[in-house]
């Protein structure tokens, strides 16, 4: 099988090359990524030699067109991924999550491939900290920001491409993920690499926004049984009961790094901030067979410090840029 793997060298693309590499021999990866500042084509060192890379963008259409008439299965992972960048500055998000995606949905449907679309549950929106529901696969799209609302309109573009033209899609909307290889600008690894540097971690607004955090090998997994075996035109909400607070996951990374559980600041918090996120994924559950493996999450979160801890080489030369840019958006200590 020829796969093509848009944003490869960002965080949970990397991560499915990765294991794809390592659980499917059989298949021929082509990742197309722009390597803008997520993107690190040292996340795809340890496979360099069994994968082709191209430099490029999905916003490209003669690239695009090149590449899907030679594939049998586009997954789509490209992105502009960070909510507080988009508060900052939306363009970039229009244009790779609307305009990106349109362009491969247009090249998919003139060479009839197949296409599995990746998305989170921040299109419904958020819910309130008390309300006993979850997101389904029927909770009707309410997206808060220019990220989730890109993201929104591209699942929009996705399905409107299956109904009227036949596009042989899927779609997967999945919640917080955590792991190796994520940017040090994203909440755990923020964290983490704060602690690890001698800097107290900043929780956003009162610290108990809620979200239902994933292993990234949970939700790649996931997107292979929906390869696998997904019904073309449906969409499967992926999760695996992991809600906890923020300020819950900063006490968990100072306790398993030795310190103090309640060293750390409160800041600004995000305008616009989604209260909770929460999934219920029975249909993945029920139709597929698919359990998540890391259910532990306090051991998943020590397995990825120990990872941030041994790869500084890697997130190192990010973060000082990364916490200059959060200072420059105006962020401040509260309290
Ligand atoms: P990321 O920001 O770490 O990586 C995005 C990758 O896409 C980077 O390698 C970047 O260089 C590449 N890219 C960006 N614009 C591009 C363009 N125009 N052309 C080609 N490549 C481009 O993101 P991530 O966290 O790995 O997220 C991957 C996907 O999963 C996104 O679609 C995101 O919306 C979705 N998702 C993420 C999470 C999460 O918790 N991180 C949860 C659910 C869904
Ligand atoms: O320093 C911080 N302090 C803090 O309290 C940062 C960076 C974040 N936060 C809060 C904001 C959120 O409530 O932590 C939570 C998680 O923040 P992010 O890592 O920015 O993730 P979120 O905004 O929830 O979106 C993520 O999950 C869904 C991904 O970035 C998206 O790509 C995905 O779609």
């Amino acid at each position: 099988m020829r796969m093509l793997v848009t944003g490869g060298a960002g965080f949970i693309g990397a991560n499915f090359v990765h294991a794809t590499v390592a659980e499917r021999p059989d298949v021929e990866i082509t990742v197309l990524d722009a390597l803008t500042y997520a993107g690190n084509r040292e996340s795809l060192a340890p496979v360099a030699d069994r994968i082709r890379f191209v430099h490029g963008d999905i916003t490209d259409g003669p690239l695009v067109d090149d590449l899907v008439r030679d594939t049998d299965v586009v997954v789509h992972f490209a992105a502009e991924s960070h909510n507080d960048n988009s508060l900052g500055d939306p363009w970039p998000f229009v244009q790779t999550n609307l305009i990106g995606t349109y362009t491969l949905l247009e090249a998919v449907r003139r060479y009839d491939v197949r296409y599995h679309h990746i998305s989170t549950d921040e299109v419904y929106g958020d819910l309130e900290l008390d309300d006993p529901s979850r997101f389904t696969e029927s909770t009707p799209y309410n997206p808060s920001s220019p990220y989730s609302s890109t993201k929104a309109g591209s699942d929009m573009l996705v399905r409107a491409w299956t109904r009227s033209f036949g596009v042989r899609a899927t779609l997967s909307n999945c919640s917080n993920n955590y792991g190796p290889y994520q940017h040090v600008e994203k909440f755990v690894p923020r964290q983490i690499t704060n602690v690890l540097r001698g800097v107290r971690p900043r929780l956003y607004g009162d610290g108990r926004n809620v979200r239902d955090w994933i292993h990234v090998d949970d939700h790649n997994s996931a997107v292979w049984a929906i390869l696998d075996g997904g019904t073309i035109g449906r969409t499967y909400l992926i999760g695996a009961d992991g809600e906890t607070s923020n300020r819950e996951v900063v006490e968990t990374v100072l306790e398993l790094l030795g310190r103090d559980s309640q060293d750390f600041d409160f800041v600004t918090d995000r305008p616009g901030h989604d209260r909770r996120y929460a999934i219920d994924s029975t249909l993945l559950r029920t139709e597929l067979g698919w359990e998540p493996r890391f259910a532990d999450f306090r051991a998943g979160l020590e397995a990825t410090i120990e990872w941030y801890r041994a790869h500084e080489d890697w997130w190192g030369p990010r973060k000082d840029a990364t916490e200059a840019a959060y200072r420059a958006a105006g962020e401040a200590v509260t309290k």
